[in-house]
């Protein structure tokens, strides 16, 4: 599949599936009539729609006094004078009727143990852990940075945070020691919660010598205590005065522990992700908004049900974990499957014995999982027993046609609607996507905006482009969920994502870094990042970042990185090197550049090719010319405008 045929694919596409009819006259949100009220609703009255939304879904120690302050574009204050608390909504209210013992989480890890809690047990390991962060000295405002494997204490560790209103900032466990260190410094994190390792392919790899190596010589001033986790038993060091044993602080603690009453706009987390220029930007979301776009998206999105079991399979480090893993499902009271291994070759049918297992209902996974369970094959899922599904979500890039419709038929077996949701770490929660009961679904489309989300497709001015157009993917109206901005620096928040679409009447629009297009029937077509941002299974990366990475290397003189299309991963990595004098490119040298990046960065930033040359194309300004480098990776012709070259030279030998 290249990038063409895709495109050509999708452009082709005309298959339609109506929703069951059952589940039309059943759901939540039946019917597009019903999705049309709602988004009219929203429409003619924003505020009252989502004040309406926020006192019904939330509870508040103190009820708000305005929905929205938009008097200062881009910076969003919603339910302003209200104090709530997420470890609230997502346990405490849960415990009065019968959810208290229902299961919140399920939890199997890799080797095969599970764990499950019910509500009343999660608040009692939350409280647990929040009384411990407090006994380390940590408060509200102070923020807690978490390098953890797929474990139940990840979650616990989140919730423990909101409980106490520590903003906690997630950092990915497959990024390197070095991108920790940047995270920590740049959020100024108090203290890390880790674990000795966690289990990867069926063997166990290590986390906390990460963490030794991030603080190593006091790089990090700011963090004054370790909580570790002990979870796969490797030996590790354990710095006196800072590192402690969750299992020796934790396990001791009361279970009672109030929830902090939370201004809502008080800072909830911090998530890093890769933009198009410099280093990683540190999104901020906030208490009472995001609160309630993880818990109503979450209930529109999966029409839920009070005997769902459901289950995601992204990582917490990422934004679809925090809130499709944790935040979204318990805010709602519903059961949450949390999976810390993978398919691998001694068990390709991992996820497909899971949910059998567990007697999954909805199953939320991402396209690049999906394009490699086709390429094996149906011979695997078919020996598993998956009747129990109803719902099939995908999420983290655009699915091709052809992965849907084998979604649908191989593990959905024709009968589970298709919800592919479009969205981004800033946005929060989910912003396009079918609603089961009401939207028809065409496969490589996630369909429509959700209720009281302006999404539209616009040219550079801001203006709608026709029907079958590319554009730019932007939404035109605030949103609960919505950053609120980049963690230290508020003008790149603007710059980043305000600026770019400028429309003549001084409107404000949000501007997500995507192209697309709008069919006849308004449904979306997202076809993927238009920025320097590149999307390998799902993870964004930088190509600046992966470029420094690469000119930290004392052997690279200069570096420019493009992705090319592939066939599993939706994108892959080329890199174009120049060397210093001196130096000479061969095998060796590269691969030990492709280990720099893993050390740098993370092993999923490795490039796939480092090609080595003696000079990148480059305009008369001196501007790498990128479009052919994205050319030559993909291997085609170099067409359009090559005049503005300022050496024409450097194409043949590159061609060469
Ligand atoms: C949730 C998440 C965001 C970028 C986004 C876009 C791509 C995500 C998609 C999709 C097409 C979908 N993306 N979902 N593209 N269809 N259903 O993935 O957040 O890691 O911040 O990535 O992912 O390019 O801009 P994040």
């Amino acid at each position: 599949m290249s990038e063409g045929s895709t495109i050509e694919s999708v452009l082709k596409e005309q298959r339609v599936f109506a929703p069951p009819i059952e589940l039309t006259q059943s759901a939540r949100i039946g019917g597009m009539e019903a999705y049309q009220a709602m988004a009219d609703a929203a429409r003619k009255d924003p505020d009252a729609f989502w004040g309406d939304a926020a006192r019904r879904e939330l509870d508040w120690f103190t009820p708000f006094e305005q929905v929205l302050d938009w008097s200062n574009p881009p910076f969003a204050r919603w339910f302003q004078g209200g104090t709530t608390n997420l470890s609230h909504n997502c346990l405490d209210r849960h415990l009065h009727g019968e959810t208290a013992n229902k299961t919140a989480l399920i939890w199997e890890g890799e080797p095969g143990d599970v764990r499950r809690f019910t509500y009343r047990e999660l608040h009692a390991e939350v409280c647990k852990a929040a009384n411990a962060l407090k006994s380390m000295g940590i408060g509200k405002g102070d923020l807690v940075a978490l390098y953890m494997p797929m474990i139940p204490e990840a979650a616990i560790a989140m919730l423990a945070c909101a409980r106490i209103g520590a903003p906690h900032s997630v950092v990915f466990g497959g990024f390197s020691a070095e991108a920790l260190r940047d995270r920590l410094i740049d959020g100024e994190a108090k203290a890390v919660i880790t674990a000795d390792g966690g289990f990867r392919k069926d063997k166990p790899v290590s986390l906390k010598p990460a963490v030794d190596a991030a603080l190593a010589g006091g790089a990090c001033p700011s963090v004054t205590s370790v909580l570790v986790v002990q979870r796969t038993q490797q030996p590790v060091e354990m710095a006196q005065g800072r590192d402690q044993w969750w299992h020796a602080l934790v396990d001791g603690q009361s279970s009672e522990c109030p929830a902090e009453p939370m201004q809502s706009e008080d800072r909830l987390f911090v998530l890093y992700t890769s933009g198009s220029t410099g280093k990683p930007k540190g999104v901020v979301h906030t208490t009472a908004g995001y609160n309630l776009w993880a818990h109503l998206t979450f209930q529109w999105i999966f029409d839920l049900r009070d005997n769902d079991v459901y289950w995601c399979t992204a990582d917490v480090g990422w934004i679809t974990g925090h809130s499709y893993i944790v935040y979204g499902p318990l805010s709602n009271g519903a059961t949450t499957v949390m999976y810390e291994g993978a398919p691998r070759p001694s068990k390709p049918g991992a996820f497909w014995e899971v949910i059998q297992k567990h007697g999954v209902t909805i199953f939320y996974t991402a396209p690049t999982a999906i394009r490699a369970f086709m390429k094996s094959g149906r011979t695997v899922p078919d020996q598993f027993d998956m009747s129990s599904l109803r719902l099939l979500g995908t999420v983290g890039e655009p699915i091709n046609p052809e992965a849907w419709m084998w979604y649908r038929d191989v593990i959905g077996g024709g009968r589970c609607p298709i919800i592919d949701t479009w969205w981004q770490t800033e946005t929060g929660g989910v912003m396009i996507s079918p609603l089961p009961g009401a939207t028809p679904t065409k496969p490589g489309s996630a369909t429509l905006p959700l209720p009281g989300i302006e999404a539209d497709v616009v040219d550079a001015e801001g203006n709608s482009v026709a029907a079958n157009e590319g554009g730019y993917l932007v939404v035109r109206r605030p949103w609960p969920g919505m950053m609120r901005t980049v963690h230290g620096n508020p003008e790149r928040f603007r710059q980043s994502y305000w600026e770019h679409i400028r429309p003549d009447d001084g409107s404000h629009i949000y501007f997500a870094g995507d192209g697309a297009r709008r069919d006849a029937d308004g449904y979306f077509w997202v076809m993927g990042r238009v920025d320097d941002v590149i999307n390998v299974s799902g993870h964004r990366l930088g190509t600046m970042e992966i470029e420094s990475a690469l000119v930290s290397h004392p052997a690279v003189a200069e570096a420019a990185v493009v992705g090319r299309p592939d066939d599993l991963k939706g994108e892959g990595i080329v890199a174009f090197v120049t060397l210093e004098v001196e130096r000479e490119a061969s095998d060796a040298l590269i691969a030990e550049l492709r280990a720099h990046v893993g050390t740098e960065i993370g092993p999923i930033a490795r490039p796939d090719e480092i090609r080595c040359s003696d000079a990148l194309p480059k305009t008369r300004s001196g501007k790498i010319m990128r479009r052919i480098l994205r050319a030559l990776a993909a291997g085609e012709d170099v067409t359009g405008d090559t005049s503005t070259l300022e050496d024409r030279s450097v194409l043949d030998r590159l061609r060469a």
